[in-house]
């Protein structure tokens, strides 16, 4: 793999003070809340990887299916001398299924876990020699930038598995917006968004019967003990992950199993029977609803694919 400026990992002193004043805040709040992006650590990305290999995560395996049958026509609209720049890049698995249809100048892998991107765009590397292949770490729920070469390749952005839908709808609207601005004019984005469907199946999905979600949600206690020496007891809190029609999200909590204290930074924190910390929204939407959100962020919808049993949509959208 190139290096780069941008090959750079956060310093782990500092990762840790960002989670403890988030966990602070986050306990102290009514309701109590922490921000799903704290759930990738090495561990928290591969639980999700494994949560993606379960039958009622049906997201990941159609997005799949989806770009299989649409990368000829991804690669037509892209066009030549791009550098397609993963957001979230995690596994880089989905991407492979682009790079022979598009052969691009290059790859840029922007993920908030940096240890899991350096080894998957090592691996991604050693597996295409002919790819110029980079990666930054990049957080982005905050202002960001990215290395590209001005007059370089036309930038095409790959945002898939739905991640947009952890964002509440404005915060949503403005990392869209961040992108745009980073990207530049005339780039593209090509990003998978869960649709709007029965509960049922949301309800399945974030409900796995062999407790991966369960464990990943519970990562987030882990962490606490771990990085942070807080005094608490992970099964004391049970998953809990339901679709809410009204703000059209599955939310995810741990809830408090009887009364119980959690001490973190000096301070005890008391939780009554029942009482949860909200740990993860996933918004889904509509197909309009999303390139309406695209629109606000400075995107033109230019085209949308979904499966035969519309559970999932990806978009091609340009700056
Ligand atoms: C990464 N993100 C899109 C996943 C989702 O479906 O919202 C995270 C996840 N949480 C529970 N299962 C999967």
């Amino acid at each position: 793999m190139n290096e780069t400026a941008h090959d750079l990992g956060p310093a782990d002193d500092a990762g840790r003070a960002e989670l403890l004043e988030a966990a602070l805040a986050g306990l102290r709040a009514r309701p109590r809340g922490l921000s799903p992006k704290f759930f990738y650590d090495e561990r928290g990305s591969r639980l999700f990887d494994a949560i993606c290999e379960q039958p009622e995560y049906y997201p990941t395996r159609t997005e799949m299916a989806i770009l299989e049958t649409i990368r000829a026509e991804v690669a037509e609209l892209a066009g030549r001398d791009t550098l397609l720049v993963e957001m979230g890049a995690g596994a880089a698995r989905k991407v492979r299924l682009l790079l022979d249809a598009l052969e691009p100048a290059g790859y840029l892998g922007a993920d908030i876990s940096w240890d899991f991107l350096r080894e998957c765009t090592e691996r991604l590397a050693a597996d295409y020699p002919w790819l110029d292949v980079r990666a930054a770490c990049v957080d982005y729920s905050r202002d960001f930038d990215l290395p590209l070469d001005p007059g370089g390749p036309r930038p095409l952005a790959f945002f898939p598995g739905s991640s947009i839908g952890n964002f509440h709808p404005e915060e949503a609207r403005a990392v869209l917006a961040r992108l745009a601005a980073a990207l530049g004019t005339g780039a593209g984005l090509l990003i998978g968004v869960d649709l709007k469907k029965d509960p049922a199946i949301l309800n399945a999905a974030y409900n796995d019967a062999a407790g991966v979600t369960a464990a990943f949600n519970h990562n987030l206690l882990l962490r606490l003990r771990e990085e942070l020496g807080a005094e608490l007891d992970p099964d004391g809190f049970a998953h809990r992950a339901f679709y809410n029609p009204d703000a059209g999200r599955v939310e995810m909590h741990l809830a408090s199993q009887g009364p119980q204290r959690i001490e973190l930074g000096g301070e005890l924190f008391e939780f009554e029977d029942g009482e949860t910390i909200h740990t993860e929204c996933s918004y889904k939407y509509t197909v309009e609803e999303f390139q309406d959100l695209g629109r606000s962020a400075g995107f033109a919808p230019r085209r949308v694919w979904t499966d035969p049993e519309e559970l999932f949509s990806v978009h091609y959208l340009t700056t």
